[in-house]
């Protein structure tokens, strides 16, 4: 278990202090635990060691017989009992509603006892029906800074990763799609579009008149709540704090639905707008002509109507995709299908979790030609010959594999770390045995935007430079990019010759769509690799796939849908 921190305790504490002050709890008991929950986080020693100690914690201020057991329990169980009680007696939803700016405790227990909003979406539904007014002490002005409150809350609300949404959607579909009276049933919204995040689940069903559809919706394991409930349109919460909308619409009208909230919303507006130019109109149920309906069971019916291609909704985001598919030059998005290998990935030499041979193996059953095994070298010195001697004994390993394996070759190669100053970490004598490397930036990542800059300039200038990986270094939800003139980088590429990875990891997917459109628009390939860690990881390559589409990028811009022969012949044009 790892070791409570004090501020751990007091998180705790404060939670204890809001939902009694919620109750109507005596003030004095309230207040008791804020100033217990204030007086471990500013006191200078972990309470886990006085713990350990056996300090006597009732001689800290403000804290009693009862509360240093509460501490001591924390410490040693990591969790309290009263807490989870606590819990039990409120509605999980309460504690956002604390959150809230403009809401504190008394004002919650007020909107729970007068009009019993126990949820955010309570909240919103309330408002809209003008039911705050009526609630003492609720004027104009606090209201609306409620409203605005919540508009901020819900941009910043926590949106999912599409590799969290993207299987629990599949998942409800392939449910659905099997109930009584469903014609089709298809995932809408920004996670058709596969944006790398979503912020809920959006799902459109064509079904006859008669159908179980909406009940089974209604009734799916891992419910939280139901937030809405119809026979054309449900939204459910599951217990994850993921929401899924369905909308149930007979077959005529699917195309039209589900072209609608497929989005993006800037794509939709652009079309309808042109719709109207001609005298039509398009709406989420069909393409009118006055009340005539002229269209709208197939999606391709909306862009037939204006002769132009069909747009994948990867494209969708009004980002020129519209003038393009009237010209009839889209791209031809690259498909997974196209991709011949995966040139990023680990092994057990360095923190992968299987052997070359297995990831070899692994490659050939989904239809691969190559892989290049990049092992890290975060660790490898010059000075240290065990470790150059364990590269020389990987190579050689792939050597006696490529003899022996049938149907897929194993490239070598290695993850090489760009240090501070932009040289490779790793000796020549090294580099020169390799056939490609993957370089990146692990460290120093707050560097200034020219000093980072000037730095993957640098490297990229070294001759064994091939491909940069997880160019930006950020982590979805986690981590920020770190700061790099991306136009710069890519130009140095492109004058070099090398390649930027688009890394499928979800965590990643670092070229973003943006930075990918624009690779294309310099010139500069592409790679996507998995940065697979594991026989799994080596079916990320989708979400690449899916990256890259929405940065238009085609077979030719991406470099591992290429032949072994034909890559093996640009990466010579590399290698200078
Ligand atoms: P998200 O959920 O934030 O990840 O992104 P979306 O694109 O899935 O947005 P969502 O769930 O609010 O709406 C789904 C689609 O419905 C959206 O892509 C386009 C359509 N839609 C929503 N609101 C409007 C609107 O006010 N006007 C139009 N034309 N379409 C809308
Ligand atoms: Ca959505
Ligand atoms: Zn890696």
């Amino acid at each position: 278990m790892p070791r409570v921190t004090n501020r751990k305790i007091a998180d705790i504490f404060n939670e204890i202090a809001d939902l009694l002050d919620i109750d109507g709890d005596n003030p004095f008991r309230v207040r008791a635990y804020r100033n217990a929950a204030r007086t471990v986080l500013g006191y200078p020693r972990e309470m886990a060691d006085l713990v350990e100690e056996g300090f006597d914690l009732t001689s800290l201020r403000g804290i009693g017989r009862e509360l240093a057991k509460k501490i001591t329990e924390i410490v040693e169980t990591g969790r309290l009992e009263y807490l989870e009680k606590l819990r039990k007696r409120h509605p999980p939803q309460l504690e956002a509603l604390l959150k809230v700016p403009g809401l504190g405790p008394g004002r919650v227990r007020l909107l729970h006892e007068l009009l019993h909003i126990n949820s955010l979406e309570d909240l919103e539904k309330a408002l809209r029906e003008r039911k705050l007014e009526k609630v003492p002490g609720f004027g104009p002005k606090l209201i609306a800074k409620i409203e605005n409150g919540i508009q901020t809350r819900r941009y910043e609300a926590h949106r999912f990763k599409l590799s969290e949404a993207l299987p629990i959607a599949e998942w409800i579909v392939n449910i659905l799609k099997k109930t009584k009276g469903a014609v089709h049933v298809e995932i809408a919204g920004s996670l058709r579009r596969r944006k790398e995040t979503v912020h809920d689940i959006d799902l459109v069903a064509a079904c006859e008149a008669q159908n179980d559809t909406m009940v089974y919706f209604l009734n799916l394991p891992k419910i939280q709540k139901i937030i809405m409930k119809g026979t054309t349109r449900s939204t459910i919460l599951l217990e994850n704090g993921m929401r899924v909308d369905l909308r149930v619409v007979p077959a005529e009208s699917f195309g039209a639905t589900l072209h609608h909230f497929t989005g993006s919303k800037a794509h939709n507006i652009a079309l309808r707008k042109m719709a109207v130019e001609k005298g039509m109109k398009i709406n989420e149920y069909g393409i009118w002509q006055g009340k005539k309906r002229i269209g709208g069971e197939k999606e391709e019916d909306i862009y037939d109507l204006f002769g132009m291609q069909y747009i994948e909704p990867e494209m969708r985001e009004n980002r020129g995709e519209i003038a393009r598919a009237l010209e009839h030059t889209l791209p031809t998005l690259v498909t997974l299908a196209e991709i011949r290998g995966d040139l990023h990935m680990h092994t057990t030499y360095s923190d992968g979790l299987a052997s070359i041979e297995e990831m070899a193996q692994q490659a050939k059953r989904l239809g691969y030609e190559y892989i290049a095994v990049t092992d890290h070298t975060e660790h490898l010195k010059v000075a240290h010959g065990m470790d150059e001697k364990r590269v020389r004994a990987q190579l050689e390993e792939i050597d006696a594999l490529n003899e022996q394996l049938e149907g897929i070759t194993i490239l070598k190669s290695a993850e090489v770390d760009i240090l501070e100053d932009g040289s490779l970490d790793m000796p020549n004598s090294i580099l020169e045995a390799l056939d490609l490397t993957v370089c990146s930036v692990h460290t120093k990542f707050s560097l200034s935007r020219q000093k980072q800059t000037a730095r993957i300039i640098k490297a990229m200038e070294d001759p064994h430079f091939t491909i940069l990986a997880h160019p930006t270094g950020r982590l979805i939800g986690l981590r920020e990019p770190y700061d790099v003139n991306m136009e710069a980088v890519m130009g140095e590429a492109k004058a070099r010759g090398c390649i930027l990875e688009l890394n499928a990891q979800p965590d990643r997917l670092d070229l973003n769509d943006i930075h990918c459109k624009m690779a294309k628009e310099m010139g500069v390939r592409i790679a996507i690799s998995t940065d697979a860690h594991s026989l799994k990881d080596l079916e990320l390559m989708r979400y690449g796939i899916w990256q890259a589409r929405r940065g238009w990028l085609e077979k030719a811009d991406v470099v591992n849908t290429l032949s072994l022969s034909a890559l093996k012949k640009l990466l010579r044009t590399i290698k200078r």
